[in-house]
């Protein structure tokens, strides 16, 4: 029924994985094989056991100390690194800058002083408030290198979010900038900033970045320039080795209540994890690669493949303050071209945005030093899959699609790129090393080809270690489902070959008359339609069927909504998937509503399609058009 894309010959000759060697390795000892991985960093203290306790407990390499700033940059310089650039920073308004492995370790040492000067000690948690600056990273090892937690809160969040997040965590110290610049408008981060610390606050000192040169208000004795507080001469100051399992970051992410959970990972683990996943999954080959993951730091995929996967490994990265409309639709392929990218891994929604305005803005530049092509954040539809490998990647780049979460710190599965057979919108097999299996609803390992949910039955080095502040609820959201293992709330299948495609939330699947349906599958349905640009699918509750289903549809610009499509795209899913699928209702919309970090809100869209009460929608892209949507589905009931 799938299509499948085996390696493509030229890229396995030449990979560096070739074999299922490292599997049956990690398959025959489990523990060695994770303690071999660690080794390669640097540990300034080795450690005694590799692991101890059960899932909720987990500790990784057990009396090791090591420092992750370390890891990512004294390390490298000391071997004679120090020239290669660690980022090529391109940032917005021709802003552009390289910097080599030396130049970020003496700016990280500077900043490093600085904090130390405000009285940051080991275990303090510092938040971070930045655009895509490099001053976001050097932030970010600053703290690293004195023991200390950052929690990074994604410049597009508001005031508020800042406000919980950092009184969740006490923080002591917030660095950001005057503002930020985006699609040539300036997001007034200070501004925010001020709100958030209004009144009771943890805070004491703040360093302000200048980046945009707005005018904003500063605070006696609490808000400091960062380039007049940070020495301009370089400091030595030592990077302070830290137990295995000391904190190294929160990273709030959201979960099923309004309370973001601040997620805990550590060093030791996280660390090994995310650099032996960003060598295997990208093939990567850190003297001649330039990879250029292109998220926000402000997310997962952003600490784990800009931070600290790359810089342990001492590879080359694009560090990309923009987005991927301006000033041109070309921007990611004229970066590319600058560059000479090897590797890009990016979200299938900037994907399917790039489809939709056509491959010429891809043929305008020259992107032939691609070699590998990745993808993250939800399930990608095959019809993208597919133009991403033979537009972007000119038919010769492996697509790898991985599947991991802000819970589980780096990635989980993936096909390995010079291994195994990819197909369109399936996230294949583990990676070495990590006990993934898909139960039934009683927690039973499904005997064969099925639909279920995927849990992870043993601990492994990544994996959060609580939420900050609320054990109960780190035991509550992952091991009370299914005892005994960790589960995030995916949906996934096991198809007749055995690999994984992960079907979307499990509140994302739908029971339509007894016949469970994935979202994503109506979904990939609807875009591989011609005139369909994006979809999003949810079930509502049905009198009839249980479900039924409820699609919102953008469409590609030259098609005209109406009733004559609506309905040949019913009848184009039920030739798909079968009658079953047929959505119910398909609502045509401009815009679909998303996250800031580019998911499709489906709970919003459930909400719209069941006729209920909107709550709050601050935290969305495009919160405008949400209440003309409800609207119009009112209408269609
Ligand atoms: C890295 C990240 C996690 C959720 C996860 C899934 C979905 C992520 C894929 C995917 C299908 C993929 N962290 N998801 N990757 N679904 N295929 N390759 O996105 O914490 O922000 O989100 O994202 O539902 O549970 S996250």
């Amino acid at each position: 029924m799938s299509d499948v894309h085996p390696p493509p010959a030229d890229f396995a000759a030449r990979a560096q994985i070739r074999d299922t060697s490292l599997h049956e390795e990690a398959l025959a000892d489990r523990e060695a094989f994770w303690a071999r991985q660690a080794r390669s960093l640097d540990w300034a203290t080795p450690f005694e056991r590799t692991v101890e306790g059960d899932l909720t407990d987990a500790r990784w390499f057990v009396g090791g100390e090591l420092n992750a700033a370390y890891n990512c940059l004294d390390r490298h310089v000391e071997a004679g690194l120090g020239d290669r650039v660690a980022y090529h920073w391109e940032g917005e308004n021709d802003d552009r800058r390289s910097i080599t492995y030396a130049q970020l370790l003496d700016e990280v040492q500077r900043v490093a002083a600085t904090l130390r000067d405000l009285g940051v000690r080991r275990g303090d948690r510092v938040a971070i408030y930045l655009p895509m600056v490099p001053e976001l990273p050097v932030s970010m090892l600053a703290c690293a290198r004195l023991g200390a937690a950052h929690s990074v809160v994604f410049g597009g969040f508001s005031a508020t979010s800042l406000r919980d997040r950092i009184e969740d965590a006490g923080c002591r110290v917030l660095i950001t900038a005057d503002g930020g610049f985006r699609r040539g408008g300036v997001v007034p981060l200070k501004d925010n900033a001020d709100e958030a610390l209004a009144g009771d606050t943890p805070v004491e000192h703040v360093l302000v970045v200048r980046r945009t040169g707005a005018e904003v208000r500063m605070q006696d004795g609490r808000d400091r320039w960062y380039h007049e507080a940070v020495p301009a001469e370089p400091v030595a100051i030592p990077a302070v080795p830290v137990d295995s399992e000391q904190l190294l970051f929160l990273l709030y992410t959201s979960g099923t209540t309004a309370k973001p959970k601040g997620v805990m990972h550590t060093t030791g683990g996280y660390l090994t994890h995310v650099a032996a996943t960003t060598r295997w999954t990208f093939d990567l080959r850190p003297d001649t690669d330039v990879f250029w993951c292109a998220a926000d730091i402000g997310w997962v995929t952003g600490h784990s493949y800009i931070v600290y996967g790359p810089l342990a490994n001492a590879a080359t990265s694009v560090l990309f303050e923009g987005t991927p409309d301006h000033p041109g639709r070309d921007r990611f392929w004229e970066v590319v071209e600058r560059y000479g990218v090897t590797i890009l891994y990016t979200a299938p929604t900037a994907i399917r945005s790039f489809m939709k305005w056509g491959r010429e803005h891809v043929d305008a530049h020259d992107v032939s030093s691609l070699r590998l092509l990745g993808t993250v954040g939800e399930p990608i539809n095959p019809a993208a899959w597919v133009w991403y490998r033979d537009v972007v990647g000119g038919g010769r780049c492996p697509v790898v699609d991985t599947w991991w979460q802000t819970e589980t710190g780096g990635q989980m599965l993936t096909p390995l790129p010079g291994v195994h057979a990819a197909k369109p919108g399936c996230a294949m097999q583990p990676l070495p090393g990590f006990g993934v299996e898909v139960v039934d609803e009683h927690g039973q390992p499904l005997p064969g080809p099925g639909d279920g949910y995927l849990t992870i039955r043993q601990p492994w080095p990544g994996m959060l270690r609580g939420v900050w502040g609320d054990p109960q609820r780190f035991r509550d959201t992952y091991f009370s489902r299914f005892p005994g293992r960790y589960f995030a709330g995916d949906g996934a299948r096991i198809d007749e070959d055995g690999d994984i495609w992960i079907l979307g939330r499990v509140d994302d699947v739908m029971n339509v008359a007894g016949h469970r349906i994935s979202t994503a599958e109506v979904e990939s349905a609807l875009v591989s339609h011609e005139a369909v640009a994006e979809a999003a699918v949810v079930g509502r509750s049905d009198e009839t069927s249980g479900q039924a289903i409820a699609a919102f549809v953008t469409l590609r610009g030259e098609h005209d909504d109406g009733a004559d499509l609506e309905q040949t795209l019913r009848t184009h899913v039920g030739k798909v998937l079968g009658p079953i699928a047929k959505p119910k209702t398909i609502l045509f919309t401009p815009d679909l509503p998303k996250t800031r970090s580019g998911k499709i809100m489906r709970r919003l869209l459930r909400d719209i399609a069941e006729g209920r009460d909107l709550g709050d929608t601050t935290t969305l892209a495009n919160a405008e058009m949400m209440t003309e949507l409800s609207e119009r589905a009112a209408a269609a009931r």
